[in-house]
């Protein structure tokens, strides 16, 4: 008897439902390196050398625990390029009697798991992902009834399920949340501590160069991979973060400081996201430091709620919401997504920065993917599938239930206010707020109208102008329609006009 293991590329977690399911006698697992996976949608280089470098260390790591891996290569002779393909294959090569696997972290992915049976006519055995702290029944559970499903709601009765940051019934400090302390700009000449960086060794090398001759085409730099691609490495990571940039994190949270990538960010979800850490443990690691007086509350709640909150209940809403829910269009937004957001030449210094980063590193942080890139795609009225399709492609730790929510629903509103109650829009003055960028920008961000104008201002107020009927009724939304009411009709028809130019020109 012979159990046939697939093993997915987010899946390399020495815990693994399926490896603690089969005995090392009987079991041989299968690892694919596919071309489908590299490109059914344009992933960043960096993000394919990522997932095979991680891939290739665990298989090795595998087998020296005793693991027998059967691991295909990208430029193995017989390699049929999808997952499918390669399940049969290695079902009759090892005449296998029965395959067990864990849920693909797509809706795509699970779908092709479930043909599994039919095609090697063997019983197959699809496990659920259990590295997640909240199950997807469970979200289900809490998720069914309900009119609104809000994020703190949920971070709340995972904060009382894991115990994290409490005192018995209730949160340490007496405040659930510390979000109003975590809005601060960076002061001039503040000094960020720059993350450890990860050479790439043989194996890495070896990918890199397979990356770059393989996919040449895609968008994005392999100079300076330097991301963690084992465990140990990822531990590592996590360790340089909450030692020395944990403790800042609440503060400078939402600032975007030109020329720097990181800022106090951890830099952990490429890590965490293929399962070279767990999300548990990465919170304990910051409670800890809260526990030792090495962080503050600020910042270690700040950042335990992104985690134990934000990912766990998009990542519930993702299977909750079915899989049509990267095809949702609220907002009825048909443009192409701007040349920009490939590499396109702008002048608007904000989108330059976060584009360039994406570009060079696979990664930007939260606020620029949401109050930059996403903002701006919405209000230039972008296709939201096409937006969603750029950030699978272009960040390290893109896998479509973490990253379509973000996209589809916080950033785009396309899922009409399932996850979030307005949608993110800004204009200029926000961006001015939160960043330097504007200081070196060549449009004028106070002003509205004429050719320095900036144009997130014009674009910003079209965008709620010709919503007005969808949007207007939105309670959080009273305020920015009673500014674009007090406009004089004048005022509002030339900036509807600078709008309008604005976009015909980005056609
Ligand atoms: P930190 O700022 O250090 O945060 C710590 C951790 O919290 C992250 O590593 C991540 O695991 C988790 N986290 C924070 N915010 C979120 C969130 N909104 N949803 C889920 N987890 C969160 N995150 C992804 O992991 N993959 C994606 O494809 C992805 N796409 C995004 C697209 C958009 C439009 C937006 C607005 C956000 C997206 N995010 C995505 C969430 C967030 O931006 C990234 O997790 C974060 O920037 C990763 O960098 P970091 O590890 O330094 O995060
Ligand atoms: C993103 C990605 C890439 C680029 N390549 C592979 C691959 O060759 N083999 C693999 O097992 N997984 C890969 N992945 C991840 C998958 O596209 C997909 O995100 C996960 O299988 C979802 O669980």
């Amino acid at each position: 008897m012979t159990t046939l293991v697939p093993l997915l590329g987010d899946q390399l977690s020495h815990d693994l439902a399926s490896l603690k399911a089969v005995t090392q006698a009987d079991a041989v697992i299968l690892m694919m390196e596919v071309v489908d996976e590299a490109t059914y949608v344009p992933h960043h280089p960096q993000k394919i050398a990522l997932f095979f470098s991680a891939m290739r260390h665990f298989a090795e790591e595998l087998r020296a625990a005793g693991w027998r891996v059967d691991y295909i290569p990208l430029d193995h002779p017989e390699n049929s390029g999808s997952f499918t393909g390669e399940v049969a294959r290695a079902a009759g090569a090892h005449a296998a009697t029965r395959i067990v696997t864990v849920a693909g972290g797509e809706w795509r992915v699970l779908d092709a798991q479930q043909t599994w049976g039919e095609v090697t006519g063997l019983p197959v055995t699809i496990l659920d992902d259990d590295r997640f702290l909240c199950p997807i029944s469970q979200f289900a559970a809490w998720a069914k009834d309900r009119k609104r499903m809000v994020m703190e709601d949920f971070y709340r009765i995972m904060r009382r399920q894991t115990g994290l940051l409490m005192d018995g019934d209730q949160p340490i400090g007496g405040q659930w949340n510390y979000d109003a302390d975590n809005r601060k700009s960076v002061p001039k000449g503040h000094r960020f501590t720059p993350p450890v960086r990860f050479t790439p060794d043989a194996i890495t090398a070896e990918v890199i160069a397979l990356v770059q001759a393989r996919f040449p085409d895609h968008f994005g730099s392999l100079d300076g991979f330097s991301w963690p691609v084992t465990r140990q490495q990822a531990l590592a990571a996590l360790d340089d973060f909450v030692r020395h940039r944990l403790a800042g994190f609440g503060d400078y949270q939402d600032a975007m400081v030109t020329g720097e990538d990181v800022l106090n960010h951890s830099l952990l979800s490429p890590a965490l996201n293929l399962g070279l850490l767990s999300p548990l443990e990465i919170c304990r690691a910051a409670e800890a430091a809260f526990h030792a007086g090495t962080a503050p509350l600020n910042a270690v709640e700040g950042f335990i709620r992104q985690i134990l909150g934000w990912r766990e209940y998009v990542r519930g809403l993702y299977w909750f919401a079915g899989p049509d829910y990267t095809s949702r269009n609220h907002l009825a937004a048909h443009r192409p997504l701007p040349a920009l957001f490939w590499g396109a030449p702008t002048d608007m210094r904000c989108l330059a920065e976060a584009v360039d980063a994406t570009r060079r590193n696979a990664m930007a942080h939260h606020i620029q993917r949401l109050m930059i890139l996403g903002n701006f795609a919405m209000l230039v009225g972008s296709d939201p599938h096409e937006v969603h399709r750029w950030y699978l492609s272009v960040y390290a730790d893109a896998i479509e239930w973490v990253e379509a929510p973000n996209v589809i629903g916080m950033s785009q509103f396309a899922d009409g206010g399932l996850m979030a109650t307005k949608p993110y829009a800004a204009g200029g003055a926000y961006v001015n707020r939160m960043s330097d960028h504007c200081k070196a920008c060549r449009y004028d961000v106070k002003q509205r109208t004429g050719p320095n104008a900036c144009p997130l201002n014009s674009l910003y107020w079209d965008f709620l102008a010709r919503h007005e009927a969808q949007l207007s009724n939105n309670q959080r939304l009273w305020r920015m329609y009673d500014g674009w009411r007090r406009f004089a009709p004048d005022e509002q028809a030339r900036i509807r006009d600078q709008a309008a130019s604005f976009l015909a020109a980005l056609a």
